[in-house]
């Protein structure tokens, strides 16, 4: 029996910056505890994750190819590359295992800019609003499907 892969939680720019400031947006929770709350959800599948956070475009893309290689499943939050990036969503084309796309914001409730995701047509799922429990959810999701 071959162990599963671990699921590979990528994140975009400012969001090593969570919980301090726009916490009525993005909540009080820090990227440190978005680290724990990963680890959390997958141990309770016996699941490993790596989290990753980069500031820069370029970086992202090398991890998702990674993500091709090494990883049973993605959870990506692209921050604002979600809105822009071709590159990003090139990548996630090429990528066999699922991808959810997580948002801790409603985006669609926000500035209608963050309405258009580049991201979305090519991820398995999207979840956006439910602050870092989409992490979880997400991360839940991966568990029970990708191997
Ligand atoms: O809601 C989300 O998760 C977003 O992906 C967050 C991005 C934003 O550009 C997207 O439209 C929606 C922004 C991330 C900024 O990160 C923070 C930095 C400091 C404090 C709180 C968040």
């Amino acid at each position: 029996m071959t162990t599963a892969g671990p699921i590979y939680v990528l994140n975009g720019p400012n969001l090593n910056l969570l919980g301090t400031r726009e916490p009525d947006i993005y909540g009080r929770d820090t990227f440190d505890d978005v680290v724990s709350l990963c680890r959390t959800s997958a141990a309770r599948f016996d699941r490993s994750v790596d989290v990753r956070q980069s500031n820069h475009e370029g970086v992202l893309v090398d991890w998702v190819q990674e993500a091709r290689e090494h990883a049973s499943g993605l959870v990506l939050n692209p921050a604002a590359y979600t809105h822009t990036s071709v590159a990003l969503r090139d990548a996630l084309a090429m990528l066999d295992v699922p991808v959810v796309e997580v948002h801790i914001s409603n985006v669609h409730a926000r500035e209608p800019f963050r309405a258009h995701s580049y991201v979305s047509p090519v991820a398995t799922g999207v979840i956006a609003g439910l602050g870092v429990t989409g992490y979880a959810l997400a991360i839940d999701y991966l568990c029970r499907t990708a191997r």
